[in-house]
């Protein structure tokens, strides 16, 4: 007997101050169903409507184990494809299936994907400090709880957060998050510069330039940081500026990172295929879910090239999940980005959240220990979503403004 899709519902919460999305697909059996996520923190409202009024009716009574023909009928159902709305959106329904195939073969999702290779997965943690001591001592604390990789920035990605306009601007100009590249870049050498002096190669340390600068100090960038042997500069170019990547690659051994803004797997193809970077940064949800995900790793394992899924603050744990039931299985494996469940402070005092109530609204997270992460051994994606904690933590809509970034002359610059 099929047992089919009975209905599909859509939460959205923010325990963290940070919008998260959550689907929960219903099944013909009862008691059988599955969570996945679907958070795109900045347009959460509109996600949520497109899984009701279009992916909803297209997906109700159908095979609740045939995920493949599911995905790819969500995928081509609007003939424009790869939107970053319509992509994670289709991930939440697809991870949720997943997690519903789990729990029908009473497993953990790692032990479908082949079993795992590794008993736990390493992450890299965030760093960030306006001086080389404070700096310095982050990365002491996290080594100190057996963490072997820290992204290190100094002050998020240039620019600061509040919106402003500097008295060096052309008369006139707007409000923005105003970036000195040559600075930047200046600044960034001269840290890793100290760092290394500091605390030796017993560490490693990525960088992530967030494709804010111009492919040409992309390459000034990459070549200067040789001598710190980055375990990855990652981000060093825009989506629509790839083609560069030709002359980085020959012009440095610093390794790469791409792509947690990449939106199928075609726009890694070349990337991988060419051996021009060495890891892939993928936002699972990003991309459409566990499906294209796991085709995409495995392909990328044929030409050497290595996993770094991208595992931000605006994503919930069930789409960490994912990642890490990927990243167990993975021969390819790099490292995992972990943002750790310690919210930003300002949520904390302006929304009054008390510490770890993403834990109360989801409960088995893949747990941090001695620097790896481990997921628990329940069937499917292992996590527990709790509804009426959830509704505690109304998610808002509002003006982005982080992403308002400009240059010295005031024009807007990719975020
Ligand atoms: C990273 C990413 C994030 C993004 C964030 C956007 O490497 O973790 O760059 O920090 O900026 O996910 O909302
Ligand atoms: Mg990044």
């Amino acid at each position: 007997m099929t047992i089919t899709i009975r209905d599909i519902q859509v939460f959205s919460t923010a325990p963290e101050g940070i919008n998260l999305t959550v689907v929960k697909v219903l099944t013909s059996e009862p008691e059988l169903y599955g969570l996945g996520c679907a958070t795109f923190a900045y347009r959460h409202e509109t996600v949520a409507h497109l899984i009701s009024t279009y992916l909803k009716p297209l997906l109700i009574g159908r095979d609740v184990q045939a995920i493949e023909d599911n995905w790819a009928l969500m995928h081509q159902n609007a003939y424009w494809r790869n939107g970053g709305i319509e992509n994670n959106a289709i991930a939440g329904i697809d991870l949720a299936l997943w997690d519903i195939k789990g729990k029908l073969a009473n497993m953990p999702l790692y032990q479908l994907f082949g079993g795992a290779v590794r008993k736990g997965v390493p992450v890299y943690r965030h760093v960030d400090g306006s001086t080389v001591d404070e700096i310095c001592d982050q990365i002491q604390y996290y080594q100190s709880l057996g963490v072997k990789h820290l992204r290190v920035q100094s002050g998020g990605y240039g620019g600061g957060l509040g919106l402003s306009v500097p008295q060096s601007a052309p008369h006139g100009s707007l409000p923005g998050i105003y970036l000195n590249s040559r600075e930047y870049i200046r600044k960034t050498v001269d840290l890793f510069d100290k760092l290394r002096a500091r605390l030796g190669f017993g560490i490693d340390l990525v960088h992530d330039v967030h494709e804010r600068i111009a492919p040409a100090e992309a390459l000034e960038l990459a070549r200067a940081l040789e001598p710190y042997r980055l375990f990855f500069l990652e981000d060093p170019l825009p989506l629509d500026q790839l083609g560069w990547f030709e002359q980085l690659r020959a012009h440095t051994v610093t390794p790469l990172a791409e792509g947690e803004l990449f939106n199928n797997s075609a726009e890694f193809q070349t990337l991988i295929v060419k051996r021009l970077i060495d890891f892939i940064r993928v936002h699972i949800t990003q991309l459409g879910g566990i499906t294209p995900a796991r085709k995409l790793a495995i392909f990328a394992e044929q030409f050497g090239v290595r996993t770094a899924w991208h595992g931000p603050g605006d994503m919930s744990p069930l789409a960490h999940a994912a990642n890490i039931h990927i990243d167990l299985a993975a021969r390819n494996f790099g490292v995992q980005e972990w943002s750790g469940i310690n919210p930003p402070n300002f949520v904390i005092q302006e929304l009054n959240h008390k510490q770890g109530a993403l834990l109360e609204v989801f409960d088995g997270l893949p747990e941090f220990k001695d620097g790896c992460v481990y997921p628990n051994e329940r069937p499917g994606l292992g996590i527990i979503f709790n509804e009426k904690e959830a509704a505690k933590y109304p998610c808002r809509t509002e003006v982005t403004t982080w992403t308002q970034t400009r240059a010295q002359d005031g024009s807007l610059v990719l975020p």
